[in-house]
């Protein structure tokens, strides 16, 4: 938990999190629940609707997490509700198969065609986990390439930043993990063709798969440079190293169709969290079925999940993506978010706060800096301080912010012109008490 005194929780709060802190490591269910990139206490919510949070003390804020991205059409969504509390009346679980999971796969093979073939698990990190036993298992090589800033869930392989440098092998970047795991794992600066180009070359004929985030939201929302990720999917075929879009945040986020639509990359294999379930668990990995086809029991490569194509999950998924897909509706989102992360940094500056402002589809970031950076290093270098501030101001205004200066904001169909003014009036009023 982040230090004490934050002014704007109250007292059923701090007593839920006493309780929690007693139970669960740091109180949280997962750490950046916490607030210890912010400081100060989170607040308990118990109910959300809308665009709104409330707390066990009855205190409201508009929400920016949005559960980290599912929540793309903003919480209790009537459509949504309506057809997974059918469903759950006709059963929740049976680990049988069932109408559900063609139902939404079909909707995610028809908005993404490079997924000719999907395996539906419970988070993104076992999609992504499970994609890179994949990748190794089809190309019999071991080396992963993969991003300072880019998160890919917690698998072991993933937990690894670079050691000294850039171009180097992954050093652990958490106990628990032994350093053979991550020696295969491979990590260069985000949004640099030359860093990898040097690693392909250095490793010819190592590399099984390619991991990156087609638009970086872990470490603050970071956008691919122009022809970046062509010039990843040419390097990759140039080495017959897969090239694997981990879309669980940009997923059907950053357009429809995912960052691959919105910039015209294809990838071999694409993994899923967040949106594909509305809310509820739901991850997937997929692409080209002659790699899929590789997965238990098709093929040799073992993957299983006792939970996964959960039927109210998987219904949660496609009402979500089916209102999504309706003509108007992303780009309406889309818009809103433009529209804010504008009017946050010309604010901001009017105020004489440096501050860039970037949107991509319905993903927010707003930097306390006079350039938006370009990869971690950079991110880094921005006003951490500034963020820290703002972010328990916001909170005090009525604004539930990411609790990071390292994550994206997640704009839904909720946000309406009055809620994005109290978004603006708040982020006003925050600005005058940094
Ligand atoms: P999950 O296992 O948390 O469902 O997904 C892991 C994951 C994989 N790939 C990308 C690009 C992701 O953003 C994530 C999870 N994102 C974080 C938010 N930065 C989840 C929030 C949390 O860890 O509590």
């Amino acid at each position: 938990m982040g230090e004490p005194g934050n002014e704007t929780i109250g007292p059923r709060s701090r007593a839920y999190n006493k309780v929690s802190a007693g139970l669960f490591p740091g109180g949280v269910s997962s750490p950046v629940r916490a607030f210890g990139g912010v400081g100060g206490e989170p607040p308990v919510i118990r109910k959300a609707q809308g665009a709104l949070l409330t707390d066990v003390d009855g205190r409201e804020y508009v929400d920016l997490v949005g559960a980290w991205g599912p929540m793309i059409l903003g919480h209790g969504h009537p459509i949504v509700m309506r057809a997974v509390l059918a469903r759950i009346r006709r059963g929740i679980m049976t680990g049988t198969p069932s109408p559900d999971e063609p139902r939404l796969g079909r909707l995610v093979t028809s908005l993404l065609p490079s997924v000719e073939r999907l395996r539906f698990v419970v988070s993104g990190t076992e999609a992504c986990m499970a994609a890179l036993r994949l990748a190794r298992g089809a190309t019999g090589r071991t080396k992963v390439i993969k991003f300072e800033g880019c998160y890919h869930g917690h698998a072991d392989a993933f937990l690894a930043s670079a050691g000294s440098g850039a171009l180097t092998f992954g050093a652990p970047d958490s106990p628990g993990v032994p350093p053979e795991v991550v020696a295969g794992t491979l990590v260069a600066p985000y949004n640099d063709l030359a860093a990898v180009r040097a690693l392909f070359e250095e490793h010819a004929g190592e590399i099984a798969a390619l991991f990156v985030e087609p638009g970086a939201g872990n470490m603050g929302l970071i956008p691919p440079a122009d022809g970046y990720l062509e010039g990843l999917r040419a390097l990759c075929t140039e080495h017959g190293a897969l090239l694997v879009f981990d879309e669980v945040m940009t997923g059907f986020r950053v357009h429809r169709g995912g960052a691959q639509a919105l910039y015209g990359v294809t990838p071999d294999l694409t993994t899923f969290g967040k949106v594909i379930g509305g809310g509820l668990p739901v991850g997937a990995y997929g692409g080209r079925a002659d790699l899929m086809e590789q997965i238990a029991p098709a093929g040799p490569i073992y993957q299983a999940g006792t939970l996964a194509g959960n039927p109210v999950a998987m219904t949660a998924g496609h009402r979500t993506l089916k209102v999504l897909s309706r003509d108007g509706v992303f780009e309406q989102i889309a818009a809103t978010t433009a529209h804010l992360a504008e009017a946050l940094a010309t604010q901001a500056q009017a105020a004489g706060v440096a501050a860039v402002g970037l949107s991509v589809g319905a993903m927010l970031g707003l930097w306390f800096a006079e350039r938006a950076p370009t990869n971690l290093a950079e991110a880094k270098q921005t006003d951490l301080g500034r963020f820290r501030r703002y972010h328990g101001r916001m909170l005090a205004h009525g604004v539930h912010l990411p609790p990071s200066p390292f994550e994206a904001w997640f704009v839904s169909l909720a946000h309406d012109e009055a809620i994005v003014e109290r978004i603006l009036t708040a982020h006003r009023a925050a600005l005058r008490e940094l």
